[in-house]
């Protein structure tokens, strides 16, 4: 189980050493902005981005304390968004405007600390207005959230401005939508590790898609033991859109639908423009509701052979009309005619602070993951040890299903 609540004893450490950044303790779920007493999680962002305290009273973001300050600890509890107002970037109002590289949002994990949006504006915005930051600098990090409730052009939960770099680890997206980009539009290099991103959608018909995530940043994402379930997109990309090049190893997309206007237009739970780098990858069970109109179906991947590049041991359970990959050592790959199933189990709890699909004991995700340069992650997006069993197993989540669906149980 990721807790990341390993950041006192971190602190402790540092301080002995005379050398402790200074940690944001938000205290209110409220969204205020007053000299009470009280360190909200808008005042602590703006704490962190000018070095300025909230206000004088004890208790408030920085009061007593130097800057900078790199790290904001939000504790358990539903932080929600109400401050409505002009669409600013400075952190006025709506969404939450961070504007310095290497701030960290810390929560005390995603099945306790959440962060609402009100459905008028996304819910984080990272480098918005700002220039590009020096290359290779500290990443915004958010870590141990859930992000729901955002809406807006792009990036309902959270969006990355041109080269400012983003780590999103141990969180959820659920329930965002924008125009292209649902849960996540990064503009930046991208690292996504550990979450989940959870009935995301997008709202624009002639939009680049992109119902969990849309990326558009110049060095490849980094996407690492990564759940993408019940995302939607009106036109490509019902879990990912990649404009920019990506990544991915131990990712499972299922259940996501592309083209979710049926018009023809759309496809691939993941549509690639750029290259895709994948192992270790089940992208299976996805919807391209073309099939309702008689289109041209493509419902897990999409993209040309220049795009799509596997290092092996991925099951794609349907490569259909407009996925152009070519099968590497390990990999499962179905067809139109002959789709695979991936036998996973619902969507849910199966340990760790984020939901998941696990296979079942017979899926064939189970234990054929790779080694090598193809190999798994160490541990899976709970924080368990790989492997269980003979091997790694394909997908987010390593099997501790043992029981096959004839009753047997698995060895
Ligand atoms: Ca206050
Ligand atoms: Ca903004
Ligand atoms: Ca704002
Ligand atoms: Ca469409």
């Amino acid at each position: 189980m990721i807790r990341l609540q390993t950041y006192a004893a971190f602190a402790g450490l540092l301080a002995a050493a005379g050398n402790a950044p200074a940690a944001l303790l938000v205290t209110t779920t409220a969204d205020t902005v007053a000299n009470d007493g009280a360190c909200s999680l808008r005042e602590a962002i703006t704490t962190a981005n000018t070095g300025v305290a909230s206000g004088a009273a004890a208790g408030e973001c920085g009061a007593g304390q130097t800057p900078p300050f790199d790290q904001i600890d939000l504790p358990a509890g539903s932080h929600r968004l109400q401050r409505s107002g002009p669409v600013d970037d400075s952190n006025a109002a709506g969404d939450l405007d961070i504007r310095r590289v290497g701030i960290a949002l810390i929560g005390a994990g995603a099945d306790v600390t959440e962060i609402r949006g009100d459905r008028n504006e996304r819910v984080l915005d990272v480098g918005a207005g700002q220039p590009p930051p020096t290359p290779g600098s500290a990443p915004v990090r958010i870590a141990g959230v859930t992000i729901r409730n955002g809406t807006d052009t792009s990036g309902g939960g959270v969006r990355s401005a041109a080269g400012w770099p983003l780590a999103i680890e141990a969180s959820t997206l659920a329930n965002n939508s924008a125009g292209f980009g649902g849960g996540i539009a990064a503009n930046g290099p991208l690292q996504l590790r550990a979450s989940t991103l959870h009935g995301n959608t997008t709202s624009d018909a002639a939009g680049p898609g992109g119902g969990g995530l849309y990326y558009a940043g110049t060095a490849a994402a980094e996407l690492r033991n990564v759940t993408f379930n019940a995302n939607e997109s009106l036109t490509d990309g019902g879990a990912i859109r990649l404009a920019g090049p990506a990544l991915l190893n131990n990712v499972t997309a299922s259940g996501n639908t592309s083209d979710a206007d049926f018009n023809d237009s759309g496809d691939g739970a993941i549509a690639a423009t750029a290259v895709v780098d994948l192992a270790n990858t089940l992208l299976a069970a996805n919807i391209d509701f073309s099939i309702l109109i008689g289109g041209a179906v493509s419902p897990d991947c999409s993209g040309g052979s220049a795009q799509w590049s596997s290092r092996g041991y991925n099951l794609i359970g349907n490569t259909g009309m407009a996925c152009q990959i070519t099968a590497q050592a390990g990999d499962q790959f179905g067809t139109s005619a002959q789709p695979l199933n991936p036998r996973l189990l619902p969507f849910g709890p199966y340990g760790g602070t984020t939901e998941t699909q696990m296979p079942a004991a017979n899926s064939t995700a189970v234990d054929r993951g790779g080694s090598a340069a193809a190999a798994c992650e160490t541990v899976d997006q709970r924080g368990v040890a790989r492997p269980i069993g003979a091997a790694c197993d394909i997908g987010a989540v390593e099997s501790d299903d043992r029981i096959f669906s004839d009753g047997l149980q698995a060895p």
